[in-house]
């Protein structure tokens, strides 16, 4: 079923051809991202102007990057820097970043797809209209090993800006000034068809700091999955007959950190928590406590538990050290699957290991396929941040049609990588630290 639906995403591939092309794919993919990733020394993206993103927002901060596109994993963005207006250079963040599996369990038990890696995801990357990227530019990408040979350039990679609103808000201490700006994004994203669905795979780089990255799910349901005659489905037409079958998409995101121009970056652990009153307090206490994650971590969203991932070399004006914290968006997990059971994963740099599940590169006899595997205890000097969000789509009928896009995904921000407020305005400039107001 799902195989007739990729045939029908990337024009009309005979079939056959999808396993032997998914295979040499899979040694070329890594090439590239392997040299990068060793190499990925300096700040500034080194890649030709065709695969480069520069863009500089209205309200003065500058992202620089480089891209390339993986047979299998799609759109990869390398050498991520990030320069507002009051640094001299430009900060990088990431040495790579791109997704690292979509897994696609139905709960009638009767399929499971690895979109990435064994479905086609890469090789579905569709061609924008215009209209869809409002603004922007949308660049020529070449799949690399294209299971259509005949046209393996497709326009399908939009850079655009977009408002989000306010970045900031405040009444001035005197007068009547208000102090506010406009919020203004970089954006990034292709269309991928897998099946019947339409992944939206957005990167979005704030003018502030902030990284996002989101998958929407689009398209359309798969016909072929209203026959959840098991009890397992939603009916979507009328009356009762076609059940959609239910089921999860469990997206990952692989990460590799490279925070003021290196690898070694290292990882923490917050907790913090809350007792009742006592010693005649009148309110509750709260008490947080940093675990530096010296070692590969399987680790679970808690309550009041985030991580950040802090650079070894780079501060701040403040003389902070710099980091990023992961901010999880909305998840359901999915318990069925080793490597969905727990939220995010931090692991040793491995070439090899490129995918959460169903990975295509050989590590080794025995080693393992998937990102629970990949943390088997080794110290981390060099962490790659896997993220796992998961959603359960229960089919309804305003799926029909097309599906309205779903959005899952989460962010990194900026914890200490500048000294204040990247966009303070000059006036404010000087209230760092303990400020007097009106003195
Ligand atoms: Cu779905």
């Amino acid at each position: 079923m799902r195989v007739n639906r990729i045939s029908r995403a990337r024009s009309r591939t005979a079939v056959g051809l999808s396993v032997a092309a998914l295979a040499v794919g899979a040694t070329t993919a890594a090439g590239p991202a392997v040299a990068q990733s060793k190499a990925a020394p300096a700040a500034a993206p080194a890649c030709s102007t065709a695969y480069k993103i520069e863009q500089k927002l209205s309200t003065g901060t500058t992202w620089r990057m480089c891209w390339h596109y993986e047979s299998e994993a799609g759109l990869v963005l390398e050498n991520i820097s990030y320069q507002p207006k009051g640094e001299a250079q430009p900060i990088k963040v990431l040495t790579s970043a791109k997704l690292g599996q979509i897994h696609v369990p139905y709960d009638d038990g009767k399929a499971e797809y690895d979109d990435l890696t064994g479905a086609g995801f890469g090789q579905g990357l569709m061609k924008m209209a215009p209209g869809e990227c409002p603004g922007g530019t949308i660049k020529t990408v070449k799949i690399p090993n294209a299971w259509d040979p005949q046209h393996p350039n497709v326009n399908g990679l939009c850079t655009t800006t977009r408002s989000r609103g306010h970045a900031y808000r405040m009444e001035a201490d005197t007068g009547n000034k208000v102090f506010q700006t406009q919020g203004k994004d970089l954006l990034i994203y292709t269309v991928n068809k897998v099946g019947w669905y339409e992944y939206i795979s957005e990167w979005r780089f704030q003018d502030d700091g902030t990284i996002n990255m989101n998958i929407g799910a689009t398209g359309s349901l798969s016909p072929g999955d209203y026959d959840a005659g098991d009890g397992r489905g939603w009916p979507i037409g009328t009356g009762a007959k076609a059940y959609a079958t239910s089921h999860s998409h469990n997206v990952f995101w692989r990460l590799d950190f490279g925070l003021d121009g290196s690898s070694k970056n290292k990882v923490e652990q917050y907790d913090s928590v809350v007792s009742p009153p006592r010693n005649g307090n009148e309110g509750p206490t709260n008490k947080t406590t940093r675990t530096k994650v010296t070692k590969e971590l399987a680790g679970d969203a808690q309550n009041m538990r985030w991580w950040r991932v802090v650079s070894d070399t780079g501060k701040n004006k403040d003389n902070h050290a710099r980091s990023y914290e992961i901010v999880p968006g909305a998840t359901t997990k999915y318990l069925g699957r080793p490597f969905t059971k727990h939220d995010v994963y931090f692991t040793e740099y491995k070439q090899c290991e490129q995918f959460a599940t169903n990975n295509l590169l050989n590590c080794g006899a025995g080693a393992g396929k998937s990102v629970d595997k990949y943390v088997n205890g080794q110290t981390l000097t060099h962490p790659i941040v896997w993220v796992n969000v998961g959603f359960h789509h229960i089919a309804r009928d305003e799926d029909q049609q097309p599906m309205p896009v779903h959005w899952q995904g989460f962010s990194l921000a900026p914890r200490d990588v500048t000294a204040m407020n990247p966009l303070t305005p000059p006036e404010l400039a000087n209230q760092n630290g303990h400020v007097e107001n009106g003195s």
